[in-house]
């Protein structure tokens, strides 16, 4: 049976007027050598795209999908895998992403749970067999219950933290299972509210050891996919651990697991942190960190996580370049870690919501491939820095001089007069980019 009464969307190009077609997403075009496909990597969430309800705070679900139409709960959960590898399929969209609480509903105990997992993860598996259509990473829902009230593995209740390990330890055998390249683990409730009732140096301590065990077990079940961390800065709690790219990467060299994790980037826990995507991106690379993409984004102006589909091709400009930086996607992708608003409650919405989150990573892709073709920044920064390659500069990058032989020199020269920045001319040959490049 099929759920949506839509049509295969196919690439059309600028010209079109169909809404239900791609516009710029053209899968077999080639970008610097490689097809817009292999680049862009594009992933569904399963949550977002197929479990939300278009719940608010102040109101409940506005979203009534055919597949949700039975009381239960397997059936539901079986229902909802059809649905989403026919909307896949039909979006040509290559991966999945998914928690272990979106594809299979609890069970009154662990070992339901897990039995419960095993009958859903069958079913995805006849699907992806059928479709071709592969995961891209899975991972653990840790923050939902009631006992992950103050964490999981940063939990004051040891036990908590061995049912978080229970849990995960079943996210990755099953992420294996289904050939998932990558695992991702998000802090849910790793943080806290106040420090009148936290220690800090325990909870972080623990994070470190839950993590360290997540890497042995990987070995031990030969899972070898690339592990992530998804930082963000809050939400839910006041303070989360993994604020944002820095922040990780300071806690994986402290703990000695730098060498076992790379980070998977959201555009939306960069806005909440303050900084920008392209930012958050540009951290992970230099630091050789880079790895997947959550391609969602916020609102400027409202202060949580509004996991909108990302329309601004300014940004996904941006953030395609940092990505062509890093050399690419290697075993990460760009998974659309968005909910359509709660207005747009119609099926259709969804093909609306994939297609301009798509059609807006295409261009910036080709945008993004142009600057660095054409060397645009690239040269300027050459040129801004080049005061490094020869003199002084090179002495201090070679470690030849010091505090003392810097004071002489500064005595006798003192300094050379600044150029300027240019941003704003910048900014423009930026936008007459966004605007020609076809
Ligand atoms: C929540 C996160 C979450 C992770 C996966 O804000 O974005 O959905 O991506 O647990
Ligand atoms: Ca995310
Ligand atoms: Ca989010």
């Amino acid at each position: 049976m099929a759920y949506f009464n839509v049509g295969k969307i196919e690439y059309e190009g600028p010209q079109s007027k169909n809404p239900l077609a791609f516009k710029y997403y053209n899968p077999d075009e080639k970008v610097m050598g490689k097809t817009m496909k292999e680049h862009l990597r594009f992933a569904m969430s399963y949550w977002h795209t197929f479990t939300y309800g278009g719940n608010d705070p102040f109101g409940g679900a506005t979203i009534n999908r055919e597949w949700d139409k039975t009381s239960d709960p397997m059936e539901k959960a079986k229902n909802r895998v059809r649905a989403a590898f026919e909307f896949m399929e039909k979006c040509q969209i290559p991966f999945f992403c998914f928690h272990d609480q979106d594809i299979s509903p609890r069970g009154a105990n662990l070992e339901e749970t897990n039995k419960r997992l095993d009958e859903i993860v069958a079913v995805i598996k006849e699907e992806m067999a059928r479709t071709g259509i592969k995961c891209l990473w899975g991972t653990t829902n840790a923050f939902g219950d009631d006992k992950f009230v103050h964490g999981a593995s940063t939990s004051c209740n040891a036990t908590v933290f061995a049912y978080t390990a229970a849990q995960i330890k079943k996210a990755m055998e099953i992420t294996k299972e289904l050939g998932g390249v990558n695992y991702v683990f998000w802090g849910g409730r790793e943080g806290y509210e106040t420090l009148l009732n936290t220690d800090t140096a325990l909870e972080l301590d623990n994070l470190a050891r839950l993590l360290h065990m997540a890497v042995d077990y990987a070995k031990e079940i030969g899972f070898t996919g690339q592990l992530l961390i998804e930082p963000k800065p809050k939400e839910p709690t006041k303070h989360q651990y993994d604020f944002d790219a820095a922040t990780v990467i300071g806690f994986l060299r402290k703990y000695d697991l730098i060498d076992h994790f790379k980070l998977n980037i959201e555009a939306n826990h960069a806005t909440l942190a303050q900084h920008t995507f392209q930012h958050e991106l540009n951290i992970s690379r230099i630091n050789g960190v880079f790895c997947s993409v959550d391609a969602n984004t916020g609102d400027p102006m409202l202060g949580w996580d509004t996991d909108q589909f990302p329309t601004n091709v300014y940004d996904t400009t941006l953030a395609m370049y940092e990505i062509l930086l890093a050399g690419g996607f290697t075993t990460g992708g760009l998974n659309f870690d968005s909910k359509v608003r709660r207005g747009s409650f119609e099926d259709v919405d969804l093909f609306y919501a994939y297609i301009a989150g798509m059609d807006a990573f295409a261009k910036g892709l080709k945008v993004a491939a142009k600057l660095l073709e054409d060397g645009v920044f690239e040269k300027f920064k050459e040129e801004r820095y080049a005061s490094w390659r020869t003199g002084i500069g090179k002495d201090i990058i070679d470690g030849k001089v010091g505090f003392k032989e810097l004071e002489e020199y500064a005595m006798k020269y003192g300094t050379t007069p600044n150029s300027s920045g240019r941003q704003e001319l910048l900014e423009s040959i930026l936008n007459q980019y966004i605007l020609e490049t076809k």
